[in-house]
C-alpha cells in the first residue's frame, strides 16, 4: 500500500511541485544506476527500501520523534561528532547536497566558481525541496574550506545554524582549540534539546556510532576479495544511507548483508568476473544522489573496490576508544578521534597520502581514480601529492574533475574507458 506523505511535506513547508520533480528525477536515476544491476546480493533489498522511502517513512520517523520532544540536528561534514547529538537524545542527519538543482536559486547569492556541493545545499534550502533540512531544528556548519565557511554566513540567515571552528593544522594549539569547540557544541546542543549531556549519554552515543562504523569497516574489508562481492555503486549507496538512517537499524541490516557477502567470498562469487579492473576512488565526497562517476566506471567494465572519501573510509576508519570515565575524558576521546580525519583542508596532510597508497594496496586495486568536484581547491591541489605517491608505487592514476550536471558524461566515459583499457593491458604484462 502506498502511503501519501503530501500533508507531512506540506507541514514542513516544502515546495510540493519542485519536490515532486526532484523525486521523479531521483526515481528514474535509481532505476538506471541501481536496479539495472545484475547479481546483487539479497541484503541490498533493505537499502533499496531505504531509498524508496527516503522522503517518506524515514522523514515520518523524524517527525514522530520531534513530536515526542527529540531534536533533529543536520550537518554537512564528518567533523561534526554525532556522539554528542546522540548523547542529548537527538537524531543526527547528514544533509546530502549531491544533486544539481540548476543554481536558479543560489546563483544570486554565490559566486559562479562555487563547488557543486555548496551550491546544492544552498539551492536545496532556497528551493524548499529537502525534508531533512526542513526537519532539522539546528544545522551545524564548520570552518573547513573557504567556500563552505562563507556560505554558512548566508545559510545562517535562512536556517538556525551553528558553526563549529575546525582548525586547519594538527598542532598542539589546534588541538586545544578543537577541544574547546566541542565544549561550545555541547553547550549549544544542551541548550537546544534541554537534555544534559552526561558521561553515560556520551558512552551510549560512542557505542552506537562505533557499532555503525565497525559494520562499515567490515564491509570495506570484504571488498578486498577477488572477485569483488559487491559493486562500488552499492557500497557507495550504503555509505550514503548511513548518514540519515536510524543508526542501530542500519548497523543490523549492514551486518546481515556482510554475512551474505562473507558467504559469497567463500564461494568465490562476485558481481563482476575475475579479471575485471579494480579501481579505488579517492578524493571529494560523493553525497546522495551523486552516483555519476561510479555508474560510468562500472558501466564501462571496471569495478570500484573502495572509497578514500568522506562517504567512505575517511569517515569510518577510526573509532572512539570506548573508555570508562568522566564526561571530560569521553569528550577528549571524541575530540582526538575526529581530529584524525584527514580532509584536504588540513596542512600538512601526509596521513591522507599514506592512506590512499595503503588502501590501494590492501584492496588489490589496479589503479586509482582521483575525483574532484569542480572548483574544490583543497582536493584539486592535493591531487599532485597523491599522484606522486602512487607513481612511486607503480599505480596508475586518473584525475577527473566534474560537477553534478550530466553534460560531460560522454567525455568522462571516454577517459574512463581508456583508463580501464590501460589497466587491463598493464595486468596482461
Ligand atoms: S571532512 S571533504 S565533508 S570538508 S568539495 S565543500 S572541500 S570546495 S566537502 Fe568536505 Fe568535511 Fe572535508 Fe569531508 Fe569545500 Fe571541496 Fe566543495 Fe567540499
Amino acid at each position: 500500500m502506498t502511503v501519501d506523505y503530501t500533508a507531512m511535506w506540506q507541514d514542513l513547508g516544502l515546495d510540493l511541485a519542485a519536490h515532486e520533480g526532484l523525486l521523479t528525477v531521483l526515481g528514474a536515476a535509481y532505476d538506471e544506476v541501481y536496479l539495472s544491476q545484475q547479481n546483487r546480493p539479497e541484503g541490498m533489498s533493505y537499502f533499496d527500501f531505504c531509498v524508496s522511502e527516503i522522503h517518506g517513512l524515514r522523514v515520518k520517523e523524524l517527525m514522530d520523534a520531534k513530536a515526542a520532544g527529540r531534536k533533529v540536528v543536520g550537518s554537512f561534514c564528518l567533523y561534526v561528532p554525532e556522539e554528542i547529538i546522540l548523547a542529548a537524545n537527538g537524531i543526527a542527519v547528514g544533509l546530502c547536497s549531491g544533486a544539481d538543482m540548476g543554481s536558479a536559486h543560489s546563483g544570486r547569492l554565490l559566486p559562479k566558481n562555487t563547488c557543486a556541493m555548496i551550491r546544492s545545499f544552498v539551492d536545496f534550502k532556497l528551493a524548499k525541496v529537502c525534508p531533512y533540512m526542513e526537519a532539522s531544528d539546528l544545522v551545524i556548519g564548520e570552518t573547513t574550506c573557504d567556500g563552505k565557511k562563507k556560505a554558512y554566513e548566508i545559510f545562517g540567515e535562512l536556517h538556525n545554524t551553528f558553526v563549529l571552528e575546525v582548525p586547519h593544522t594538527k598542532s598542539e594549539a589546534a588541538r586545544v582549540l578543537w577541544r574547546s569547540e566541542l565544549d561550545r557544541l555541547v553547550a549549544r546542543v544542551e541548550d537546544l534539546s534541554g537534555v544534559a549531556i552526561t558521561a553515560e549519554g556520551l558512552a551510549e552515543g560512542i557505542r552506537i556510532a562505533n557499532a555503525k562504523r565497525a559494520a562499515l569497516q567490515r564491509l570495506a574489508r570484504l571488498r578486498a576479495a577477488s572477485p569483488a562481492p559487491l559493486s562500488g555503486r552499492d557500497a557507495l549507496l550504503i555509505n550514503q544511507i548511513q548518514f540519515y538512517d536510524d543508526p542501530t537499524r542500519f548497523t543490523g541490516s549492514l551486518n546481515a548483508l556482510c554475512d551474505e557477502l562473507d558467504e559469497r567470498v567463500q564461494r568465490g562469487e562476485g558481481v563482476a568476473p575475475a579479471g575485471t579492473p579494480r579501481v579505488l576512488v579517492s578524493g571529494c565526497p560523493m553525497s546522495a544522489p551523486n552516483w555519476k562517476i561510479p555508474f560510468l566506471l562500472e558501466r564501462s567494465g571496471g569495478v570500484i573496490v573502495g572509497e578514500e572519501s568522506c562517504v567512505g573510509e575517511r569517515g569510518t576508519r577510526n573509532l572512539v576508544p570506548e573508555v570508562d570515565g568522566s564526561r571530560e575524558r569521553l569528550l577528549d576521546a571524541i575530540a582526538e578521534r575526529y581530529l584524525k580525519i584527514d580532509c584536504a583542508v588540513f596542512t600538512p596532510n601526509e596521513e591522507r597520502i599514506d592512506h590512499v597508497v595503503a588502501m590501494a594496496r590492501d584492496l588489490n586495486a589496479d589503479g586509482v581514480l582521483h575525483y574532484v568536484i569542480q572548483f574544490c581547491t583543497p582536493y584539486a591541489t592535493e591531487a599532485y601529492r597523491v599522484d606522486e605517491a602512487l607513481r612511486a608505487e607503480g599505480l596508475p592514476l586518473l584525475k577527473l574533475e566534474t560537477d553534478y550536471s550530466m553534460e560531460d558524461t560522454g567525455a568522462l566515459e571516454t577517459r574512463i574507458q581508456a583508463f580501464l583499457e590501460m589497466l587491463r593491458a598493464k595486468r596482461g604484462e
